[in-house]
């Protein structure tokens, strides 16, 4: 049978159970996923050669990791070319690119240092978006960014702050699509501190600063994401969740939730509801925690599931701005992004297949049995016909077809690359 016939019959069941998959199908098209650009080379930039610090860590050393602005923009391509639908890519400032010679340091940083990257991203027709990078630099002095409390470096880090701020403007107007600008910063310490009041209070005056340069508001769209510890950072971390969420409610920019950042039994599809009855907008880090924040691939797995539904069931589409955060060099990057953006592209479709009304009705009227009942048929209806119309119609590899594709591009490419 082929896809098309296998599509035509999986509709029918489908449609016996109210879901209509051709709606689903065209809905999931026009979402558009920030795919992260630090899959590429285990979060290292262009503007440094040090260590990735800040608490987190890329471990593996798969060969083929991308040296240059070139290699890793082909790279992305090649994801691109695997993937359903057209989506976003999210930098950070440390890919910055310089040329004939010239360097800018994070504070000094001007759209110019992006030029390239506008032209990537106009010459396919996606959105840009973006972030600055307050680690792996020699300014983060014990730990600490914009809370530091020594004068010179939290000006350093607050002159960068403001320079990507610009830098996202520009991107927003080149490219005419709204550019999300996550602020992450990784301050903390190892051991118990004397003071959690101080740091925070810095923070708060930092960002204070950095959003009171002039701005537009439907174009840059500022987040703030929050954690709860980092390696050599385990007993405090300034930018907490509460800390996060107030500073955004109070600020008006959005609150960022990565799921990897919460206590292991906090389930991030458990707070979505609560956040959109009170925020116009989220954003979320989607990535795979492993017994800590570990940024393993996303699979298509329980809880990527349970956030694609809440945003689907919520009619939240169009409010959760949607981006991954993952880094694995232990395997074939190209594959470890695809998987990724696939697996996300799955949960999404998942949930736009499932009878979400129907089940409402069933909690609402305390019919459990049947909920719990009918919720594990779904589970096994003919869901990868679905899926696999959809990347045919999108014009891309359909089932396992895309790894040969990777296999040939490691072959040709990227074992070149030694
Ligand atoms: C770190 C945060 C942050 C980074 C990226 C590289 O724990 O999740 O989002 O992963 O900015
Ligand atoms: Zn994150």
């Amino acid at each position: 049978m082929t896809t098309a016939q296998r599509y035509e019959s999986a509709r029918e069941i489908y449609k016996n159970m109210g879901v209509d998959t051709d709606k689903a199908v065209e809905t999931l098209k026009n979402i558009h996923i920030s795919m992260h650009c630090w899959q590429g080379d285990d979060v290292t930039g262009f503007d440094h050669d040090g260590p990735l610090t800040g608490g987190i860590q890329a471990t593996g050393n798969y060969p083929g990791k991308a040296r240059t602005p070139e290699e890793l923009m082909a790279d992305i391509d090649k994801v691109f070319s695997l993937v359903p639908g057209k989506h976003k890519l999210n930098l950070h400032a440390s890919y910055a690119i310089f040329e004939d010679g010239e360097f800018a340091d994070r504070d000094k940083l001007e759209p110019k240092h992006f030029k390239k990257w506008v032209e990537f991203a106009k010459e396919r027709g996606i959105g840009l978006d973006f972030n600055p990078t307050f680690f792996s630099h020699s300014k983060v002095v014990d730990g600490l960014t914009l809370s530091s409390p020594i004068d010179e470096v939290r000006n350093f880090w607050i002159e960068h702050g403001k320079a990507c701020v610009r830098i996202s403007q520009y991107f927003a107007e080149e490219l005419g699509i709204p550019c999300a600008m996550n602020i992450w910063i990784p301050d903390g310490y190892k051991d118990i501190p004397a003071d959690r009041m101080g740091p925070r209070a810095r923070f708060k005056d930092s960002l204070d600063q950095i959003l009171s340069i002039p701005y537009d508001k439907s174009k840059v769209l500022v987040c703030l994401e929050s954690k709860v510890f980092g390696i050599g950072l385990e007993s405090y971390t300034v930018g907490s969740s509460e800390f996060t969420i107030n500073y955004a409610a109070n600020n008006d920019i959005i609150s960022l939730m990565d799921n990897g950042h919460y206590h292991p039994t906090e389930l991030v599809s458990d707070k979505i509801s609560s956040m959109l009855l009170f925020n116009e907008k989220i954003a979320l880090h989607v990535t795979r925690p492993v017994r800590w924040d570990s940024d393993h691939v996303v699979l298509f797995d329980d809880e990527t599931r349970e956030i694609a539904k809440e945003i689907v069931r919520n009619d939240a589409i169009d409010r959760v701005l949607l981006a991954l955060d993952f880094f694995d060099a232990s395997i074939n990057r190209i594959s470890a992004w695809t998987v990724g953006m696939r697996n996300m592209q799955k949960a999404l479709l998942y949930a736009l297949v499932s009878p979400n009304k129907k089940f409402k009705e069933l909690q609402d009227t305390n019919q459990f049995t049947e909920l719990m009942a009918m919720q594990e048929e779904m589970k096994i209806y003919p869901f990868g016909d679905v899926w696999d119309y959809f990347c045919e119609k999108n014009n891309v590899p359909v089932k396992g077809e895309w790894f040969k594709e990777v296999k040939k591009y490691e072959e040709e490419v990227l074992s070149k690359r030694a």
